[in-house]
C-alpha cells in the first residue's frame, strides 16, 4: 500500500494549519480515497500574507460572470488556502497551474468536482471536508478561471519605507552587557504569536518575549554569535541584539509581502557583515548590512525552470545557506530548481553561479565539514547535493517520497563514515546518504542505508557530534500517537530498531497535539522538542537527557504559544545538525 494511501485510511482528523492555530475537525463521514496527504495540507493549509495586498484585476470575457464581493471572498479563500501549492499568480507549483487558458477549458462543473472532492494527485477535499461550504466551493470553481490578480512589487524604495534602527550601531554596547550564557539560549518561535521567546538553556527561565512578524518562522544567528535575525511570513525581519542588558529588537524591515528564510555572511572576513533574506512574493532575495538590515543589493528569481526551460515568473526563495569556503549565499529557487551561489565580494558585480538542480527546492543544509550543501527537491523526491568550494553540482539523489531535511543530520556511521540523514513527508523512511568521497569513495552520495520510522508525516530530524542517538518526529502523521511521539535510534546500533519516545505524554497536556522540531543544547547532552497545541491551548517545551532518553524537565509558561522550531545559538551559528 502506498504511503499515501495508508494515511488517508487512518486519518481520524483533518488538521488543518489555519493562521489562527490548529483547526481540528471530524471527517470520518468523507469517502477515503478522497482524505488528503497530510503534505499537501502542509503546503495548502498557511494563509498566505499576500492575500491582504492591493491588487489589479483584469475582467476576461471568457469566465463565468462574479460580482465584486463574490471575487473578493474567492481571492481571498485562494490567498488562505490554495495559492501555497498554486502560486500567487496561480501558474503552478507543487500544485497544478490554474490559469483562465486551462480552467475556463476545464469548465465550472468539472472544477467544482475537483475542488469538493480533492484528487488522488494530492489536492485536498475541501468541499466534502467541510472546509469550505457549498457556496464557497462554487465562488472557487469560478474564481480560477478569471485573470490571477497580481500583487505588487517590492523594491528598495518600499524596504526603505519600512526600515527602522531602533538602536543605532554606535548607541549599542561595545561588550556583553548581561550575565546570559549565550551559547546556551534558544530562540523558539512561537507561531501564531507572531513573537520568539528567548530561553535560556541552563535555568530553562525566559528571557524575553520578542514581538516579530506575522506567523513567524525561523531564526538564524550571526557569525559572531552576538546578532540573531528573525523571519515572519509578512517578509519582517528583526534584528535581535543578544549583547543588551536585555537582548531585544535593534532593527527592522519588511523584505516584501511574503517571506520564509533569513541567513548571514560567514566567510572568513565578512562575519556578521551582510544578511541576506529571501522571499515568496516577489520572487527575489535582499542582501543587507548585517548590524543595520539597511537593504543594499536586490535580486529578482524569475527566470526559466531547470526541467522543461520554460519562463516561470514565480519562482519562490526557499532555504538560504552561508557558505564557509567562498564569500557566497547559497539560494535556493523553489519553482525553477535552482541552486543560486551568490557572491557578496563585490554587490556592483554581482556574481552569480546557477546551478542546475531539480524543481521543488525546499529545506537543506550542510555536510560535517560545511562544503557540501544537501537539499531537498521535495516534489522531484531527490536530495540534490552542491559543492560550495568548487560552485557545482555533485550529484542528485532519488530519496523516498517528498524528503523533508530541515537542515538534515550529520553523524559518524559504523560501517559507512560521515553520513548525513533526512526523513520523509510522504512516507516512513529516513534515508542516510554518505558524504565523504574522500576516506569513504564507495559510499559517498548514494543511500548507504533506508531506515524505516514509525510513519510518514515527518518533518524533521535531529543528532549532535557529541551523541549517538538519532531522533525524528513525525509532527503532521494523520495518526494522534505518532504526531505526538518521536523515534530515536541507536546510531552504532540501527539493527536494533528505533525506540518511541512519548514527548506529548510526557508534557503531561492533553492531545491533540504534535511534537516536532528536536534541537540540542550547547553540550550535545539534552534535546529540546516543541508540544505544539492549538493557539487557544497551553502548549510546552520538553527538555529530554539525551543519554537516558527520560525526561528532564518541562518548560510551561502561558507565554508559550504554539511553539515551533527552537534554534540554539550556538549550534545554529556553528551549523552543528
Ligand atoms: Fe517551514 C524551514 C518553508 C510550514 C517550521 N520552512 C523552512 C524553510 C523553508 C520553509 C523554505 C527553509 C528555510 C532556510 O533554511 O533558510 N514552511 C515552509 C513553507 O512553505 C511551509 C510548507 C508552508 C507555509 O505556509 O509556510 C512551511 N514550517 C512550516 C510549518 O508549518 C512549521 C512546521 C511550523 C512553523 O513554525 O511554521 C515549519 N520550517 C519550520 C522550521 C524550519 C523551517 C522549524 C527550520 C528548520 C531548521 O532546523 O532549520
Amino acid at each position: 500500500m502506498k504511503m499515501y494511501q495508508a494515511f488517508a485510511l487512518s486519518a481520524v482528523f483533518f488538521l488543518s494549519l489555519t493562521h489562527a492555530g490548529i483547526s481540528i475537525s471530524e471527517t470520518s463521514a468523507v469517502p477515503p480515497e478522497h482524505k488528503e496527504k497530510p503534505s499537501s495540507e502542509y503546503e495548502a493549509g498557511g494563509k498566505s500574507p499576500v492575500g491582504e495586498a492591493p491588487m489589479h484585476a483584469d475582467i476576461n470575457p471568457k469566465a463565468p460572470r462574479m460580482s465584486e464581493t463574490e471575487f473578493q471572498k474567492g481571492k481571498q479563500i485562494y490567498f488562505e488556502r490554495c495559492a501555497g501549492c498554486h502560486g500567487v499568480l496561480r501558474k503552478g507549483a507543487t500544485g497544478k497551474p490554474l490559469t483562465p487558458d486551462i480552467t475556463i477549458e476545464r469548465g465550472t462543473e468539472n472544477l467544482e468536482a475537483i475542488i469538493n472532492y480533492g484528487s488522488p494527485a494530492g489536492m485536498p477535499n475541501w468541499g466534502t471536508s467541510g472546509e469550505l461550504t457549498h457556496d464557497e466551493v462554487d465562488i472557487m470553481a469560478k474564481y480560477i478561471q478569471q485573470t490571477p490578480p497580481e500583487p505588487p512589487e517590492y523594491g528598495l524604495k518600499e524596504m526603505e519605507a519600512t526600515w527602522k534602527v531602533i538602536v543605532p550601531v554606535e548607541k549599542r554596547p561595545a561588550r556583553k552587557m548581561n550575565n546570559l550564557d549565550l551559547d546556551n539560549l534558544f530562540s523558539l518561535t512561537l507561531r501564531d504569536a507572531g513573537e520568539i521567546a528567548l530561553i535560556d538553556g541552563n535555568s530553562k527561565k525566559i528571557v524575553n518575549v520578542v514581538k516579530t512578524g506575522y506567523a513567524v518562522h525561523i531564526s538564524r544567528m550571526s557569525a559572531s554569535g552576538r546578532y540573531l535575525y528573525v523571519v515572519g511570513r509578512d517578509a519582517k525581519i528583526n534584528l535581535i541584539d543578544l549583547w543588551l542588558p536585555v537582548p531585544d529588537t535593534v532593527a527592522e524591515i519588511k523584505v516584501g509581502l511574503e517571506a520564509r528564510s533569513v541567513e548571514t555572511s560567514k566567510f572568513h572576513g565578512f562575519e556578521d557583515k551582510y544578511a541576506i533574506a529571501g522571499s515568496y512574493w516577489p520572487p527575489q532575495f535582499v542582501i543587507m548590512e548585517g548590524d543595520t538590515l539597511k537593504p543594499l543589493k536586490i535580486q529578482s528569481t524569475r527566470g526559466m525552470t531547470v526541467d522543461t526551460q520554460e519562463y516561470h515568473p514565480e519562482p519562490r526563495v526557499a532555504s538560504i545557506v552561508a557558505s564557509r569556503f567562498n564569500p557566497e549565499f547559497v539560494v535556493c529557487a523553489k519553482e525553477t530548481g535552482k541552486v543560486m551561489l551568490v557572491n557578496y565580494s563585490d554587490l556592483d558585480n554581482l556574481k552569480i553561479t546557477s546551478i542546475d538542480a531539480a524543481p521543488f527546492l525546499h529545506d537543506g543544509g550542510l555536510d560535517s565539514t560545511g562544503r557540501y550543501f544537501l537539499v531537498a527537491a521535495n516534489t522531484s523526491n531527490k536530495i540534490a547535493v552542491v559543492d560550495t568550494k568548487e560552485d557545482k553540482l555533485v550529484k542528485l539523489i532519488d530519496v523516498g517520497i517528498k524528503p523533508h531535511p530541515g537542515r538534515g543530520a550529520n553523524f559518524q556511521d559504523p560501517l559507512y563514515g560521515p553520513v548525513w540523514a533526512t526523513p520523509h513527508l510522504g512516507d516512513d523512511t529516513v534515508a542516510l546518504i554518505g558524504t565523504d568521497p574522500e576516506g569513504h569513495k564507495g559510499s559517498a552520495w548514494t543511500i548507504v542505508r533506508r531506515l524505516k520510522g514509525q510513519g510518514g508525516g515527518s518533518l524533521f530530524i535531529k543528532t549532535h557530534p557529541k551523541s549517538k542517538n538519532l531522533w525524528v518526529d513525525t509532527p503532521l502523521n494523520p495518526d494522534e500517537k505518532l504526531s505526538s511521539t518521536v523515534v530515536v535510534w541507536d546510531i552504532n546500533n540501527f539493527d536494533k530498531g528505533y525506540e518511541i519516545i512519548p514527548v506529548g505524554r510526557m508534557s503531561g497536556l492533553p492531545g491533540p497535539m504534535r511534537v516536532v522540531h528536536g534541537e540540542y543544547n550547547k553540550a550535545g547532552d539534552e534535546i529540546w522538542f516543541s508540544v505544539w497545541r492549538a493557539k487557544d491551548k497551553e502548549s510546552a517545551v520538553v527538555v529530554i537527557d539525551d543519554k537516558t532518553r527520560k525526561l528532564k524537565t518541562v518548560i510551561k509558561d502561558k507565554r508559550l504559544v504554539t511553539p515551533t522550531g527552537k534554534f540554539n545559538v550556538y549550534n545554529t551559528k556553528n551549523d552543528i545538525y
